[in-house]
């Protein structure tokens, strides 16, 4: 569980999609716990499209947890309405192949905090066989020591409610939200945790004093491991480091502060991270998700074949 709070750093940052694979993992946010009703549908579609960025780049193949009579799973996370004080056991998870499930929540944090996120925990029983394919998901460097892969069935994101929120309904495009902070690139940032940033054991298994040894972070960190935040948690990228968003520079979202009234991307150097981490990262440049259809062009669609039938009936 990492906290972040605010800088007035800013970028200049440049906007490209790129072209992605077909998706593998299956990011699922869960709102069950949202007692608050803090995500509206706004907010819910803004980590609709956080999810679809990250299934649409992440191609690792999950199994699912599906315990039998004899086994035991019980998924515990920290309470998505109280992250600091509480966990809360989720009753009778089980988890679809591919699927990773993030409980959501609001929590008005004292102070800038804008969020907090990581992945979960679980008691588990039955067969070793069993344990090793929950703690695995059928990823073997899971279960290495140290590890080399992270393969979570889900975990947690608490928003703070006492933030003025801006929910961009098209992340296509990046207006003028100034006074309110992105939903979108905090959401990012906190789902990189319960993937694994900061938190899993693949990650600490490469951090050597303050600086993240993986392979792949290295060098695209121009064959310099990249420093961390010197703050004693390890869970953050320093403010310093330079990554690279399409071609435009960028500190790295891993860092510990988000500005106000800006957006951010993952960059090189944190899906870099994510891959020495162990997943299977598609594109060091994914920023936003890739277009759906959007319901309003289906329905002209409709219309226009709609107005087809009409001439046509009128022409005979
Ligand atoms: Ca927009
Ligand atoms: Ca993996
Ligand atoms: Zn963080």
């Amino acid at each position: 569980m990492t906290i972040r709070r605010i800088s007035s750093t800013l970028c200049a940052l440049g906007l490209l999609s790129a072209a992605l694979p077909a998706s593998a993992v299956d990011i699922v946010f869960d709102y069950r716990y949202d007692s608050s009703g803090f995500f509206t549908a706004d907010r819910r579609a803004v980590l609709d499209g956080v999810a679809r960025l990250f299934s649409d780049n992440l191609t690792d193949t999950l199994s699912a947890i599906q315990p039998g009579s004899d086994e035991l799973f019980v998924a515990r996370i920290y309470d998505p309405v109280d992250p600091l004080n509480s966990s809360v056991v989720v009753d009778n998870l089980t988890v679809a192949a591919n699927q990773i499930r993030i409980f959501v929540g609001s929590y008005a944090f004292s102070g800038q905090t804008l969020g907090v996120g990581g992945p979960g925990f679980q008691s588990l029983g039955g067969s070793q066989a069993f344990i090793n394919q929950v703690e695995s998901r059928g990823e073997p460097g899971a279960l290495l020591n140290p590890a080399t892969d992270f393969a979570p069935w889900g975990g947690t994101i608490t928003f703070g409610a006492q933030i003025s929120w801006y929910a961009d309904s098209d992340l296509s495009t990046v207006e003028s939200f100034s006074g309110q902070f992105d939903l979108f690139t905090v959401a990012v940032h906190e789902t990189a945790h319960v993937l694994g940033i900061g938190t899993a054991d693949s990650w600490f298994a490469q951090v050597v004093g303050d600086t993240f040894t993986g392979t792949l972070a290295t060098a695209v960190n121009g064959g310099v491991a990249p420093a961390l935040r010197n703050d004693g948690s390890d869970a953050h990228f320093a403010t310093t480091l330079t990554g690279h968003v399409n071609g435009s520079a960028q500190v790295p979202l891993l860092s510990p502060f988000i500005p106000l009234g800006a957006r951010r991307y993952m960059t090189d150097l944190d899906w870099a991270a994510l891959d020495d981490i162990g997943w299977q990262v598609a594109s060091l440049q994914a920023t936003i998700p890739a277009p759906v259809p959007e319901p309003g062009s289906w329905a002209l669609l409709a219309g226009g074949l709609l107005l087809v039938g009409v001439s046509a009936r009128r022409r005979t």
